[in-house]
């Protein structure tokens, strides 16, 4: 298969003048179960091109806005640490040059990098996660920088986040909640509460990085992931929580982590494409051409 070079393919060119960055993070060391995340960010980037770039619900021409693709990185024999020291530079050059950074996995370990580089320009960073999981172990398999103890390493760099779509995780993970205070958005309390959204965006405060690890969205729209847990949030679901983050905080930059293609779940590429491209116009709304 020959593959994509820019996400939207030769209609990228619209936009001439770049302001966005996709840059590709195939980083998959500390993977759990099914593998294949190394390949997530190239299959996102090849499904993009059949997105209809007139966005039909913001009816604008997001891509106009100016989208640059960044060289897939080969990370294979690298040290995940050194990948990760990589990606910081990476995403703190963008961020140096004005861009709005959009980070593609590989595993969720590839946040961590990109939250620090982040964090040295907006101090007062706050991260969103959609996730199935809560990624709150202190190790996993003796790794500490396994994709399960993101939000815990972000935790120990000070940095304040929300958890929506949560639906797993371990007994001590949710010791760690309660003695923290913490109030995940789980799965139920999103069933429960009408006004989530308006929950969510109430307990931020600076401006936002949105990190989506593709299985928090529901494993109907999105099987192509390492572990697909039941019962995620909707596409609707999804993308009305960005919206309404858009509209009220600024965000600064966003990753989507832990997609794997499957054979036979194409639309699952499509699917990722979508939602940064629906997100890039929400961030962008007012500023759009
Ligand atoms: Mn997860």
């Amino acid at each position: 298969m020959t593959h994509i070079s820019q996400f939207l393919g030769e209609e990228a060119d619209l936009g001439p003048e770049k302001r966005i960055a996709i840059l590709s993070a195939p980083l998959a060391s500390s993977v759990s179960w099914l593998g294949g995340t190394e390949l997530g960010p190239q299959a996102i980037i090849d499904a993009s091109p059949a997105l209809e770039v007139f966005d039909d619900e913001l009816l604008a021409e997001t891509v106009r806005l100016g989208i640059a693709t960044r060289p897939v990185p080969d990370f294979t024999g690298l040290a995940a640490a050194e990948a990760c020291r990589r990606i910081q530079a990476g995403v703190a050059a963008e961020l140096a040059g004005g861009m709005f950074p959009v980070l593609l996995g590989g595993e969720h370990t590839v946040t961590v990098p990109a939250v620090k580089a982040c964090l040295a320009k907006y101090p007062d960073l706050h991260v969103v996660q959609i996730d199935a999981h809560l990624d709150l172990r202190d190790q996993y398999d003796d790794n500490p920088d396994s994709h399960a103890c993101v939000m815990r390493r972000l935790d120990e760099l000070g940095v304040p986040f929300t958890q929506v779509g949560i639906r797993s995780f371990s007994k001590e993970e949710y010791a760690l909640v309660q003695a923290k205070g913490w109030r995940p958005f789980f799965m139920h309390r999103i069933h429960a509460e009408a006004d989530w959204i308006e929950q969510v965006c109430a307990e931020i405060k600076g401006p936002v990085y949105f990190t989506c690890d593709v299985d928090g969205l529901d494993p109907a729209i999105m099987p192509a992931t390492g572990t697909p847990e039941p019962d995620g949030l909707s596409w609707r679901q999804t993308i009305g929580l960005l919206r309404a983050l858009a509209a009220k905080h600024r965000i600064v930059g966003m990753d989507c982590v832990e997609f794997s293609p499957r054979p036979g779940a194409e639309h699952a590429a499509f699917t990722v494409a979508k939602l940064i491209y629906r997100t890039l116009g929400y961030v962008f709304q007012s500023k759009a051409p």
